[in-house]
């Protein structure tokens, strides 16, 4: 049994009794309240649910069980599964055995490749990706188990069992499609013993004489992994979780939602605008031109992709991190240049053009600084993976952790399936006073 098992054996019932006791004491007692333009603008800001796993402070950015990420950066994504699920932070001894263990699950069926060879060859990554881990969902040991009577108490454990086997496989189907949807050549196989960071930046077959693509893998996956519970890819995954349906259709679903423009592919929107800033203004643009660029965008009705964010009203720290590996490795790689460049004009930007919005009677730009997106992608360029379309494939490997260890959570604890209630037009306005 991985020692994580053994782990949440110990802690599933401190959950459970922890769950009863907050619901005994504080039930009944009000936590949020909902205004009609929340209804209508997404439910930003309503609390309405339950994520153990990390928070995100509108002033910090991420905080992982307690821990701001910039704090524990050095991470491996095996540590990070971990942390995410327990609380705890590893140890050497836990890093080990959970390699072991994704390495005992870390083999894709072959009917998965020949699902992938027939699909069209302009399909998207994120087709492909979602298309490929859907058809292993037959795999799937939760389903099995219910479909023998498991008993509620037992939900987590084939919900663990599933969870290891789609972080083992998913960076070998990703690194697969990567392969096959470029033209990269044969499919390289995954190295046994070796971690899930060096095996992805592996099997994608890009050089790495130094080693530094590795290193920056484990840092991309560790950063991906979670955003608490709210967001478009964790809260569907919930959603589908809760109905019992098993973790292929739950991360499968909730990668569709990142699969998105205004979440997950937003870095493969902003590596294309910063390539375009660069093509136009040849050798790099200076801090004027770029505010020119920036302004033209927004005039042109578009948004600065990698810019802004639901919650966050600081500069994600995941940008910072990323921007710190940049600078000690590649400082004068003239994609990273620019994308350094536009983290000193755009904020200001977004603030004159937010008080041009304000001025015209819309509303203002809740934050102007660097959310995770606006970064990613000029590293990944720096190494030769410059397939922007290819982008949310690699954050949805780490993210499928982060909804993973909340599907395991909620089933250990036996959350209820969801179902808030809707209401249409007529009724605010028969039953909401002005
Ligand atoms: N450029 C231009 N306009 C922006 C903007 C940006 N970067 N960020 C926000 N705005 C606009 C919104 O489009 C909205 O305009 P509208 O009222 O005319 O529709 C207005 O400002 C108010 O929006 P907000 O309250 O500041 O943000 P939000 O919570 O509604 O949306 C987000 C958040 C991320 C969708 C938005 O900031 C955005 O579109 N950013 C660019 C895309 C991006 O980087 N997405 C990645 C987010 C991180 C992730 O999930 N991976």
């Amino acid at each position: 049994m991985p020692k994580l098992y053994n782990k949440l054996e110990e802690l599933v019932p401190q959950w459970r009794k922890e769950r009863a006791n907050i619901l005994k004491k504080y039930g009944s007692a009000k936590m949020s309240d909902v205004t009609v333009a929340q209804a209508y603008g997404g439910m930003r800001g309503v609390k309405g649910m339950i994520c153990e796993t990390s928070l995100v402070e509108p002033n910090k950015g991420l905080i992982i069980r307690g821990y701001p990420l910039l704090d524990i950066k050095d991470m491996w994504p095996e540590d990070t599964f971990y942390l995410l699920l327990t609380g705890e932070k590893p140890d050497k001894a836990v890093r080990r055995d959970m390699i072991r263990e994704i390495n005992k699950r870390a083999k894709v069926p072959g009917y998965v490749w020949k699902v992938l060879e027939a699909m069209p060859k302009n399909s998207h990554p994120m087709t492909m990706l979602t298309t490929g881990l859907l058809t292993m969902e037959r795999e799937s040991e939760f389903r099995k188990a219910y479909s023998e009577g498991m008993k509620k108490e037992e939900y987590w454990k084939p919900m663990l069992e599933d969870a290891l086997r789609i972080i083992a496989v998913m960076p070998i189907i990703a690194a697969g499609i990567y392969r096959m949807r470029f033209n990269k050549g044969r499919r390289i196989g995954w190295q046994k013993d070796k971690d899930i960071g060096w095996n992805y930046a592996h099997m994608l077959g890009i050089k790495d004489p130094d080693g530094s693509f590795a290193k920056l893998m484990r840092l991309y996956l560790h950063f991906h992994s979670d955003h608490e519970g709210g967001n478009v890819s964790a809260n569907t995954c919930h959603t589908v979780g809760s109905a019992l349906s098993d973790a292929y259709y739950a991360v499968v679903a909730g990668l569709n939602g990142l699969a998105g423009p205004l979440h997950g592919l937003a870095n493969q929107e902003c590596l294309g605008w910063i390539i375009d800033l660069n093509k136009k203004f040849r050798g790099g643009p200076s801090e004027k031109q770029i505010r020119e660029y920036a302004f033209q965008t927004l005039r042109g009705g578009q948004v600065i992709p990698g810019y802004g964010h639901a919650v966050l009203r600081v500069t994600d720290p995941r940008f910072a991190g990323f921007l710190e590996f940049g600078k000690k490795h590649f400082p004068n790689d003239p994609v990273f240049r620019t994308v350094a460049r536009v983290f000193k004009v755009v904020p200001k930007v977004l603030s004159e053009f937010s008080e041009e919005r304000v001025k015209a009677g819309k509303g203002p730009i809740a934050n102007f600084w660097p959310n995770v997106d606006a970064g990613s992608g000029s590293l990944l360029h720096h190494y030769g993976l410059k397939e922007f379309s290819y982008y949310t494939v690699l954050f949805s490997v780490s993210r499928a952790m982060g909804m993973l260890a909340q599907l395991i959570w909620n089933r250990a604890v036996g959350t209820a399936i969801t179902r808030p209630k809707s209401v249409g037009s007529a009724w605010v306005k028969k039953n909401v006073k002005a």
